[in-house]
């Protein structure tokens, strides 16, 4: 056989070679003690001296030809069963059924979704700011006597001095009115963090929606309209909402809201202590010094605000008793909604 008859049957053998056997076979047919290459290698020292050069390369270069076609063809080999292993293994039927664990929506993101749609549709659009907040936005702009007691740290988790974990979504607003000039209507929603001794209804960390309306000549029956439209969209248009005059440092007047408890429908329950109310949520108008913190003139300018909880709102219409479940992790719990 000639060299070019040898290469040709070299590459015909080395690319039919379908498995590892057939293979090491082929390089035994070329390269092993008898093979062909090997005896081409042999014969040089048969040949004429001067035909020995240019056989003696020929056939190193067939030796080296076939090593490296056999290298790569290994390697086709070798990649061809990893991939079957992945791809082509049978599919098991006895094998145990998929058991059913996927993730779902927070309940506490399924109730603020709801809370959030409802907003949109009364013309809201949403804010977001920083959890760590300055103290100056969290306190001062929200006309906080420097003596107020929510300050303390004993009600406050301080990161430093003037930084602290935000105890109210309210700085939000304040930075919002700093960037944007009225007319503005705009909720704000998030983590809240407050240092309480926790317990069936008090958390550290909890979750606020706040509204907040300013334009020329809003006034306190603006306020009442949109509490009343939001509570009877969330809890149905039968529910029955009045205002108790409360206090506030960021509101002037300020009032509480209540609507008829949803447990036994304002007939009187345990969960009412018999009032047949249930408070849902803080309101009142912007007061002045707010205003002048982030450069309105109060004189120009008018404006509500609302706030209240994501976590009672969802303990209210889910029936849970005891707040700490919503960041507890538990499953058994979270897979109920
Ligand atoms: C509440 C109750 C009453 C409120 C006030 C403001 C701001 F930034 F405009 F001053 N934001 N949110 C507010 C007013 C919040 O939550 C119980």
């Amino acid at each position: 056989m000639d060299a070019d008859a040898l290469e040709k049957s070299i590459r015909h053998d080395i690319d039919t070679a379908d498995g590892y056997d057939a293979l090491e076979q082929t390089r035994i047919k070329y390269l092993g003690r008898k093979g062909l290459v090997t005896g081409l290698l042999k014969d040089i020292k048969d040949a004429p001296p001067d035909e020995r050069p240019k056989l003696g390369a020929v056939s190193n270069k067939l030796k080296k030809l076939t090593e490296s076609l056999l290298e790569e063809k290994l390697s086709v080999l070798r990649a061809a069963q990893q991939g079957s292993r992945f791809y082509k293994k049978p599919h098991d039927a006895t094998l145990p059924a998929h058991d059913g664990m996927t993730g779902r929506r927070h309940v506490l993101a399924t109730v603020f979704r709801e809370l959030k749609d409802i907003f949109v549709g009364m013309g809201y659009t949403l804010a977001s700011g920083p959890m760590v907040e300055l103290e100056y936005y969290n306190f001062q702009a929200l006309n906080f006597p420097d003596e107020h007691p929510s300050r303390d740290e004993q009600d406050t988790f301080y990161i430093t001095d003037d930084m602290l974990l935000r105890t109210h979504t309210s700085p939000v607003q304040v930075r919002y009115m700093e960037e944007n000039k009225p007319p503005l209507k705009i909720i704000a929603a998030g983590r809240v963090f407050r240092n309480e001794s926790i317990d069936p209804s008090h958390a550290a960390e909890f979750h606020q929606v706040e509204g907040l309306y300013v334009d020329t000549d809003v006034s306190l029956a603006d306020l009442k309209l949109d509490v009343e439209i939001f509570i009877q969209q969330l809890f149905g248009s039968k529910t029955q909402v009045r205002f108790r005059p409360s206090f506030f440092p960021f509101t002037e007047p300020s009032a509480e809201v209540d609507m008829t408890c949803v447990v036994c429908q304002g007939k009187g329950c345990s969960v009412c202590q018999q009032t047949g109310w249930i408070e849902l949520m803080g309101s009142g108008m912007v007061h002045p010094n707010v205003f002048r913190a982030v450069g309105y003139d109060p004189e120009i300018y008018s404006g509500f605000a609302f706030g209240l909880g994501v976590d009672r709102v969802a303990m209210m219409k889910y029936g849970i008793d005891d707040i700490r479940l919503f960041l507890g992790n538990d499953l058994r719990f979270l897979r109920q909604f």
